[in-house]
């Protein structure tokens, strides 16, 4: 096992490895911008190291500083977090040709998983689900009408190199299609250098399910069910809940084993997360993210693990410390994200903390890096925490959650604590009756304002 690892990220997330490294009698080393020589994820490692100016460009995603802080404070292995450096294969594979582990998959599976036409034509290949549509990449526009006529509109199109919402242009027509098409490949060359496009039929009232796989590296891989992530506004999710409202266990069973068996056969180390687009009780795959996700706390309630913990086992080689038959869900949990934002337009807030009480009691979690005066810097992502809760069933988290609620107190900046407030209200949050489209319909209705 390690003796010390150095975390490539910052805020909550940062706090959420400190907090397993500490568990597992493992040193952790913080990086911080010098922006962040104040922040809460400095004060609980073990050490800290400043890695550069403000701008994540200079700190956070400056390969040439992480490395250079590992070979300063000797950490052997570096814990990525989500964002900044997660899914950079450049990276993994310059980490790796110092001698030090990245804590998580090979750069050849984050490559394989980065470009969606690879990700899609692998997952097939394996058995996996997939959204039908274009077999590989579409060269031209009479090729793309082509695919419209066969599939039938609405179709989307969708750049290989994007991914999580960007990138994506729907087509109702084949007169849509001759703007959609060299539109997509335009942007996408000009947004991502590469203007490789791929067309898929689509689907109108989704929810999106995402499957959490763990892989030892050794072709051995387990699910921990699902999560439903369908509350997002401009692809950025709210509010995630497990097991999803609409899924059965049969269903969960089904596809969680061509999703650990998909990822055991490749090979796949540590947490990753196989998104789908779920209508009509039919599973469609659309993306990979080979890094451990935001949402995560809701898997580790209702399966009660640890899978920081699993990750840096999994790095060091050692084998998962569960099995498939192990893992037995227990209750219900939801998260909130806690954005320093302006509703109803979701404008970034940084400022002064001038109050911060977190809620507790029984089944409620709180992982944030706020503190009582603390400076939300302006640099970053405006998440400052989540509230995770922990029901013996969704009534019961759903409860807790407006109870926790109740008692959290962040002053002095605007978040999103209102919007849950609101939420809570509605009863379409209450039966689960919701899709992708749910939130911002309901936000251009005036549903912040119905209180
Ligand atoms: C789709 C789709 C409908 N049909 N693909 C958006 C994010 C990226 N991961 C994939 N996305 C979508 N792909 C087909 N074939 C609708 C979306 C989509 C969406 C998906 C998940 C959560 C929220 C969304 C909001 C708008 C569109």
């Amino acid at each position: 096992m390690f003796d010390k690892i150095l975390i490539a990220n910052r805020g909550e997330i940062a706090l959420r490895v400190v907090r397993a490294c500490r568990e597992m009698g493992i040193q952790s080393v913080a990086v911080h911008s010098t922006a962040d020589a104040d922040a809460m994820h400095v004060r609980m490692a073990d050490e800290s190291i400043c890695v550069g100016p403000a701008p994540g460009t200079d700190s956070y995603l400056s390969i040439p500083s992480i490395i250079a802080a590992c070979e300063v404070t000797g950490a052997q292995a570096i814990h990525p977090g989500y964002g900044f450096l997660s899914e950079n294969a450049r990276f993994v594979q310059i980490v790796e040709d110092h001698d030090l582990k990245f804590i998580g998959p090979t750069a050849e599976h984050i490559n394989m998983m980065g470009d969606k036409i690879t990700a899609k034509d692998t997952m097939k290949d394996l058995g996996v689900p997939c959204v039908p549509g274009s077999d590989g990449g579409v060269p031209d526009l009479d090729a793309a009408l082509k695919i419209g006529e066969e599939f039938g509109y609405p179709v989307i199109v969708k750049a290989t190199a994007g991914g999580g919402g960007r990138g994506m242009k729907v087509a109702n027509s084949a007169e849509e299609m001759k703007s959609a098409f060299p539109t997509a490949r335009s942007e996408a060359k000009s947004n991502f250098g590469n203007d490789e496009v791929y067309i898929e039929k689509y689907l109108t009232t989704p929810r999106h399910i995402e499957i959490q796989v763990f892989g030892d590296g050794q072709g051995n891989a387990v699910h921990l069910g699902e999560r439903d992530c369908s509350l997002q506004r401009r692809h950025q999710k709210v509010f995630e809940e497990a097991p999803g409202p609409c899924i059965s266990p049969e269903e969960r069973a089904k596809i969680g084993k061509t999703c650990a068996d998909a990822v055991a056969r490749i090979g796949y180390a540590g947490a990753g997360t196989i998104e789908f687009l779920y209508e009509k009780g039919e599973f469609y795959f659309i993306e990979m993210n080979t890094r451990l996700q935001v949402e995560h706390p809701v898997t580790e309630n209702i399966f009660g693990v640890d899978l920081v913990r699993e990750q840096i086992r999994v790095a060091a080689g050692m084998p998962l410390s569960f099995k498939q038959e192990d893992l037995k869900i227990n209750g219900h949990s939801i998260e909130v994200r806690l954005n320093a934002e302006r509703l109803p337009n979701f404008v970034p807030c940084p400022g002064q903390i001038t109050q911060y009480h977190a809620p507790g009691g029984l089944g409620v979690r709180v992982d944030s890096a706020l503190y009582d005066g603390y400076k939300i810097p302006p640099y970053y992502d405006s998440l400052i925490g989540k509230l995770i809760v922990h029901g013996r069933d969704r009534p019961e988290a759903l409860a807790r959650l407006n109870r926790a609620l109740g008692e959290l107190i962040i002053d002095g900046v605007e978040t999103t604590v209102p919007l849950f407030h609101a939420l809570l209200q509605e009863k379409d949050i209450h039966t689960g009756d919701y899709n992708i489209h749910w939130l911002e319909k309901w936000l251009e209705a005036g549903g912040l304002d119905r209180q």
